[in-house]
C-alpha cells in the first residue's frame, strides 16, 4: 500500500481508498441548524442534541488537516432575493419564521447572514471548499460534480447534519453520480436520534446500497501518523 492509500475498518466491510482523491465533506455545520433562533429550531426541534458532535467532528477536521486532505464544507443557504427558494419549501409547515423571514441570527437561512455562517468550532480555513447550496443534497444547483471531477475525487467521507435529510440526501446524490461513499457516524447527527441510527442502518444494508459507514476512530486509526502526504488543499 502507498502512504496516500487507507483501509478503514467500515461496515459493511472495510472502505479503501486514496487520500490524495478522497474528501471529508462537512453538511451544514451552520449555526441556523445548531443554535436556538435558527431554522432548525424555528422548525420546533430541540436544537441542543446536535451540538454533542463538534468535538468529534474537531478531531476528525484536525487530523484530516494534518494529513492534507481536501475538506468541503456545505451550507444550506439562499439568495437574499430568495429567487432560488421554491415557494413549496418556503411554506411548508407551520413554523412561526419561515426561510428570509429576520429572526435573531438575521434572516434564516440567507447567504451572508450571521446565523447562515459556520460554527466557529469548525470555521474554515484557507483553500477549504465552501459550497452554498439551496437544496438538502449538496449538488442540486451547486457546482460541486465539476469541482470534484476536476480536482479527480473519488470517495467521500460524509459528516454534519441533520443524518437523514442533508447528509443523507448528499449522500445518496454522490452515490448516484458514481461516488464511493462513507458515512462517519459519530460525526453525524439528527434532531432524532432514532432517526440518524435508521439512516445509518439503510446506506449498509444490502452490502452497502448507498456505501459504507464507520466511527470517526476507524478514520482516525487509517490516516497515515503525522502524515501530511494527501494532496495539496489549494485546487
Ligand atoms: C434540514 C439539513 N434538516 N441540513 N437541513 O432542513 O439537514
Amino acid at each position: 500500500m502507498s502512504a496516500n492509500s487507507l483501509q478503514i475498518s467500515a461496515q459493511p466491510y472495510p472502505f479503501r481508498c486514496d487520500l490524495a482523491h478522497t474528501a471529508l465533506v462537512i453538511i451544514d455545520m451552520q449555526r441556523d441548524f445548531l443554535e436556538p433562533g435558527g431554522f432548525g429550531a424555528s422548525l420546533g426541534n430541540d436544537v441542543s442534541g446536535v451540538r454533542a458532535i463538534l468535538p468529534t467532528l474537531q478531531i476528525l477536521l484536525a487530523a484530516w488537516r494534518q494529513a492534507s486532505g481536501l475538506v468541503i464544507h456545505t451550507r444550506e443557504s439562499h439568495l437574499p432575493d430568495l429567487a432560488d427558494c421554491p415557494p413549496a419549501k418556503r411554506l411548508r409547515g407551520e413554523a412561526p419564521l419561515r426561510i428570509g423571514d429576520r429572526g435573531p441570527m438575521g434572516r434564516i437561512l440567507v447567504r451572508g447572514e450571521p446565523g447562515n455562517q459556520i460554527v466557529p468550532e469548525l470555521a474554515p480555513i484557507d483553500g477549504e471548499w465552501q459550497i452554498e447550496k439551496p437544496g438538502k443534497g449538496a449538488f442540486h444547483a451547486t457546482d460541486l460534480q465539476a469541482r470534484l471531477q476536476a480536482a479527480g475525487i473519488t470517495h467521500l467521507l460524509f459528516t454534519g447534519v441533520t443524518t437523514e435529510v442533508c447528509v443523507q440526501t448528499s449522500m445518496r446524490e454522490a452515490n448516484d453520480r458514481g461516488y464511493e461513499c462513507l458515512l462517519v457516524t459519530d460525526a453525524t447527527e439528527s434532531y432524532f436520534p432514532q432517526f440518524r441510527d435508521a439512516t445509518i442502518a439503510m446506506v449498509v444494508a444490502q452490502g452497502g446500497i448507498v456505501g459504507w459507514a464507520a466511527a470517526s476512530n476507524a478514520v482516525l486509526a487509517a490516516l497515515p501518523a503525522g502524515s501530511t502526504s494527501g494532496r495539496s488543499n489549494a485546487v
